[in-house]
């Protein structure tokens, strides 16, 4: 590995997609002059991707509230009063309505989330008939409902599941003080089962719980030390939610958001970073910095799961005024490592 004469960070001429990042190297990365690291990360994307075209997914949550699990992070959880009820899974036509909006709205990929620790099979049952009913529609498909065993992973792959998407979160460290219910490796068992069962992964994390600098470079580490790069990496700012346990936590320093996005991108070249929950409370230059830094990938619509995200025009203003486009789904079928189940845009 070479390196810079002033720096301890790796170089960027390293050809390859690396999966045996050291702590100390992320560290580095993060230690960078802001412009130095801003530069390596745009260089390290324009190696990969056109840098004005951003991928769109649409989030639907199809069933709100009531979760079992702890997380300290989330408005949904059974153990806080944060005001979101539990609702049940939401009927077919009411999904498959949103999902069309959110095609005709641009959205190339649409996300179900669900409030679950683990689906019952049963409910796996009627999350992979609205897969395949979404798919029909011509859109890309992912879904979040918890952990999931392999069989289950088969079968919402059989449905034609493109993306599952199972956030790490942070380091494992911390992640045992922000949930008490699971553990990291319950997270990783999940991750495996959605590989092995050939689907892509979204995984990611949430800055701004009151992590440590170590720990958003363990979070990277983990992601980008996996056998296969996520194919999405969604990095979330936390929205604090009034009841939960984080509703106080620090705000994030904005430029240490675009440094984690742009670690991100160095470390997982080919993958598309998401710049996602979060950016409500984020100005338009803040975010043309994490799209100059290296992400690539947005949620799209006014409502995430639960709580707000920008309005559509705001979005729509924000890609004029910075000449960005949404990628199209063929065009993401040229860059994806696997397009079987990608249909023409
Ligand atoms: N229950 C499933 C799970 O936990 O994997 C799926 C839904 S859960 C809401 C999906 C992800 O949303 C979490 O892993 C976390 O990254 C993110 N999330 C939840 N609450 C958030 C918040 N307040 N701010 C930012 N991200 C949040
Ligand atoms: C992800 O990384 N962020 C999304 C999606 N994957 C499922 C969820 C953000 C949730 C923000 C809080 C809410 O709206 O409830
Ligand atoms: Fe439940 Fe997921 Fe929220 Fe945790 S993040 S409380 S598992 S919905």
């Amino acid at each position: 590995m070479l390196f810079n004469a002033d720096s301890d960070a790796p170089a960027i001429d390293a050809p390859e997609v690396r999966h045996d990042w050291t702590l100390d190297e992320i560290l580095a990365l993060f230690r960078l002059p802001f412009i130095d690291l801003i530069h390596r990360a745009q260089t390290v994307h324009r190696a990969h991707f056109d840098p004005n075209a951003v991928q769109i997914s649409t989030l639907l949550s199809i069933k709100t509230g009531g979760c079992p699990e702890d997380c300290g992070y989330c408005p949904q959880s059974a153990h806080y009063k944060t005001g979101v009820t539990s609702q049940k899974l939401m009927d077919r036509d009411e999904v498959l309505a949103e999902a069309k909006r959110a095609r005709d709205a641009g959205a190339s990929r649409f996300c179900m989330g669900a409030a679950w620790r683990s689906p019952r099979d049963a409910d796996v049952e009627k999350v992979a008939d609205l897969v395949a009913a979404v798919k029909e529609l011509g859109l890309e498909t992912c879904a979040t409902l918890g952990m999931l065993t392999r069989p289950q992973a088969d079968r919402l792959r059989a449905a034609g599941l493109d993306f599952y998407n199972h956030n790490l979160d942070t380091s494992a460290e911390f992640y045992r003080q922000v949930i008490g219910t699971r553990t990291i490796d319950d997270r990783l068992e999940t991750l495996g089962h959605v590989r092995e069962a050939g689907m892509h992964v979204c995984c990611g994390g949430i800055l701004g719980m009151g992590e440590s600098l170590e720990d958003r470079a363990e979070l990277l580490r983990t992601l980008a030390n996996l056998a296969e790069h996520p194919e999405s990496v969604p990095i979330n700012q936390l929205v604090r939610v009034e009841g939960t346990p984080l509703a106080g936590a620090e705000a994030v320093d904005p430029f240490d958001f675009v440094r984690t996005i742009a670690v991100a991108r160095i470390l997982m070249p080919r993958s598309f970073v998401r710049l996602s929950a979060g950016r409500e409370s984020m100005s338009d230059e803040q975010q043309a910095l994490c799209f100059l830094a290296g992400a690539n990938s947005i949620f799209y619509g006014e409502k995430l799961l639960t709580t707000p995200n920008p309005a559509t025009h705001a979005d729509r203003r924000l890609f004029e005024r910075l000449g960005l486009r949404p990628l199209t789904l063929a065009e993401h079928e040229a860059e994806s490592c696997d397009s079987r189940s990608l249909l023409d845009a």
